[in-house]
């Protein structure tokens, strides 16, 4: 039994011999106290186990009975809790208390999940993630259910379950697990046109985030605000990392898969538990109700986004995050999202993709969690009251008093009673709504290759070197020629010198699968021809916006906030060093893991330093940058081969490196030939040799940077 004031403390009864010493006993669910727990009881110290044995019984019966199904999307998944405060009262536009009122911080919890893979799966799979945000609003709870992306593969929810069985793992084989390069998915996504301007965003490194902390949500459809008055506005919701949106490249994602399957959510769970909170801003895009048809595009288009250069994302609160969870069972796994949980001055727009989820999510959430009383579980609790005539079914928590369930009952008094409008209570947005019964969609919807292109056009040169080779990657693992050429002749829709690296890739001829009006270029990178391609290709169904700078993650604020650096030492290190760097990165808001030969400790000049990692037990991968210091016996490290491998790999993602002193050899002899000292600081690379404060400023300054100008990267 728990001290409801003090939720946590058990209530100790005073006096009560079973609890002395203020421990809790070991007790059956129903509170009998059990003397033995090792043992079962039997006929004899050698004989069978009695039937009677009711505390093995219960123990097995509840362990038999632990697992519940888990989501059929979204499976995996990590949580965290927070709150939510607005900067301004959004009163113009809506009457949502948790929009107007800003002396309020909103308690709120957040799950970040994949999409495709089990429970079980790894967290740096190439996938869409999952951005979900429950607000215990005093008007009931409002969840934003998003992504990291801000369209959708599917225009309406019909198609939803083939997307998704397409993309799982193929049933007669279940083969491959969390991955969407096979036959299934690519079959239906070359079928499914509408897909491709999601496709190039799940091409892009967005799919392999860095931190869940550095990804953007999206409540991706168009939903309405209302305020008081009772006028409309259209709106989209977005969630902008105060850390900057930043991603891995595939091959660390895919090592990362290895060494830690847990990436993400340790990452948080450590970030949060040093006491960084992860941030975000609230952004809102806002368009009047007589401007729906202004676009080229369909507002009610889930496969379409607003440009920002059309209309601009305005900044209207923090989301923060800074307590872990208690329970991952009671908490994450039973947390149970609802695109219907809206309050008042927040309504749906008629998105057909949006319509369809409004069913999905309580009906799935009755077979997950098995029981309409879901409600009443902690984290699914409204922090408000909730009173109404529902009752009973399984594992009811509330104890309804009274001789009424029913409404309307003058035996109550008519408690609890409708509320008027004027007084909070909910009407829909009366939208007029006139048209013939049809199965069709509008041909509004028509365009799919027009913000393909907007996207590809956005890209910077590297990002666009990475969707090139994520293509080839996925594409080479589908093992049906005629799919593989489907997916091309879409590709030669978007961009033509796009289409051609892939195809070539495939082992097709281009001009077996290009057509004549491929713009192809001269040059040989994709940089170069892309800016012919531009000027030959229009881009429709974007307003008019060719390019997007909010869509290129080049353009992110980046800094060593959230990072984690590896440094390489043994026990002949310059600890002083080691102490300074330590220092200026949690300075920074950066974590660091001293990386030795074996674990155990060192003497520093402030106390000791604890080796937390071995060379053997963990990865550069798992490390936004590597420092190696100096110290007099540091480059017989170079004789162990792994701190040489350990800096080569750093190089090979881009990361930034630094050495001190006598560890200059070691990177001499880690990276490849040819690089000039000159070119050091272009290239992330930071050697320092006397001054050590200045050198580990200067590392520090560049954590957080990838460095795309190491040439002949195979990322
Ligand atoms: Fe969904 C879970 C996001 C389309 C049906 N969805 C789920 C979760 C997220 C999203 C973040 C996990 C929530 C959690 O952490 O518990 N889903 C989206 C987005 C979509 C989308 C951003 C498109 C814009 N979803 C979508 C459609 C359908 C569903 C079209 C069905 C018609 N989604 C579900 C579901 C899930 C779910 C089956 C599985 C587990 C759950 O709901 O609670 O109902």
């Amino acid at each position: 039994m728990k001290d409801e004031k003090n939720p946590g403390q058990p209530i100790i009864p005073v006096g009560c011999p079973l609890f002395a010493d203020n421990k809790l006993p070991l007790t059956t669910n129903v509170g009998q106290p059990i003397a033995d727990d090792q043992n079962s009881l039997k006929a004899g110290q050698r004989g069978p186990t009695l039937l009677e044995d009711y505390v093995l019984r219960e123990k097995i019966q509840h362990f038999d009975h632990e697992r519940i199904p888990e989501r059929i999307v979204h499976a995996r998944g990590a949580a965290a809790h927070g709150y939510f405060q607005l900067y301004e009262s959004l009163e113009e536009l809506t009457m949502a208390k948790v929009l107007t009122d800003t002396s309020v911080q909103t308690p709120v919890f957040v799950r970040f999940s994949t999409v495709a893979g089990s429970r079980g799966s790894a967290d740096t799979a190439r996938d869409v993630h999952g951005f979900a945000v429950k607000m215990y609003t005093p008007e009931g709870n409002w969840d934003i259910v998003g992504n990291n992306i801000p369209v959708f593969f599917i225009q309406d929810a019909i198609k939803f379950p083939d997307l998704i069985h397409a993309a799982k793992p193929e049933p007669d084989r279940e083969i491959p697990q969390a991955a969407t390069a096979h036959d299934t998915f690519y079959d239906f996504i070359s079928l499914t046109p509408e897909s491709m301007h999601m496709l190039m965003w799940i091409m892009s490194d967005r799919t392999i985030p860095r931190s869940f902390g550095m990804m953007e949500g999206f409540g991706v459809h168009t939903f309405r605000l209302i305020n008081a008055q009772g006028k409309s506005t259209f709106v989209k919701f977005h969630w902008k990392p105060l850390l900057g949106v930043h991603s891995l490249v595939w091959d660390e994602a895919q090592q990362i898969a290895g060494h830690d399957a847990d990436f993400h959510r340790r990452d948080m769970w450590d970030g949060i538990k040093a006491g960084s909170a992860f941030e975000w801003e609230l952004g809102i895009q806002t368009l009047a109700e007589a401007d729906e048809q202004k676009f080229d595009f369909d507002i009610l288009d889930a496969t379409k986004l607003w440009p920002e250069e059309l209309l601009p994302v305005r900044r209207v609160g923090k989301l923060t995050l800074d307590r872990n969870p208690d329970n991952y069972f009671a908490e994450t796994e039973q947390v149970a999202f609802n695109t219907t949980n809206i309050v008042p001055g927040i309504d749906f727009s008629n998105d057909p993709l949006l319509q369809g989820r409004n069913f999905s999510y309580l009906d799935t959430q009755l077979s997950r969690l098995g029981s309409p009383n879901f409600t009443e579980l902690p984290i699914n609790r409204p922090r408000c009251p909730v009173s109404n005539n529902q009752r009973d079914a399984h594992m009811r928590h509330t104890i309804d008093k009274g001789r009424v369930s029913y409404a309307p009952a003058s035996l109550d008094g008519h408690s609890p009673d409708e509320v008027t409008p004027a007084r909070g209570g909910f009407v829909s947005y009366p939208a007029s709504v006139d048209g013939p019964k049809v199965r069709a969609r509008s041909e509004s919807f028509n365009d799919h290759y027009g913000q393909a292109k907007l996207f590809w056009n956005s890209m910077s040169g590297p990002e666009k070197e990475h969707i090139v080779k994520a293509l080839q990657f996925e594409l080479s693992k589908v093992e049906t020629r005629a799919v593989r050429q489907r997916m091309l002749t879409h590709l030669q829709q978007i961009n033509g010198m796009l289409a051609e690296q892939v195809a070539a890739a495939l082992g097709e001829l281009p001009a077996d699968q290009l057509s004549a009006a491929s713009p192809r270029g001269t040059a040989d990178s994709v940089e170069g021809a892309e800016q012919l391609a531009n000027a030959l290709s229009e881009t429709s169904a974007s307003g008019g916006v060719q390019q997007s700078s909010a869509l290129s993650m080049e353009n992110q604020p980046r800094g060593p906030k959230g990072r984690k650096v590896a440094i390489l030492v043994n026990a002949d290190v310059d600890a002083g060093q080691v102490s300074l760097l330590k220092q200026a990165l949690q300075k920074a808001g950066a974590l660091s893991d001293l990386v030795g030969p074996h674990l155990g400790t060192l003497q520093g000049p402030d106390g000791p330093l604890s080796m937390t990692k071995t060379l053997a037990n963990t990865s550069p991968a798992l490390y936004d940058a590597v420092f190696v210091p100096g110290g007099a016996g540091i480059a017989t490290l170079k004789h162990k081969g792994d701190p040489q491998v350990f800096l080569a790999q750093a190089y090979k993602h881009g990361k930034p490196i630094g050495v001190l002193d006598e560890a200059i050899d070691l990177l001499t002899a880690a990276l490849p030939d040819g690089i000039s000292g000159k070119e050091l600081t272009d290239l992330g690379i930071t050697v320092g040799h006397g001054d050590s404060q200045q050198a580990i400023d200067q590392f520090v300054g560049t954590v957080g940077t990838r460095y795309w100008k190491r040439s002949a990267l195979d990322q």
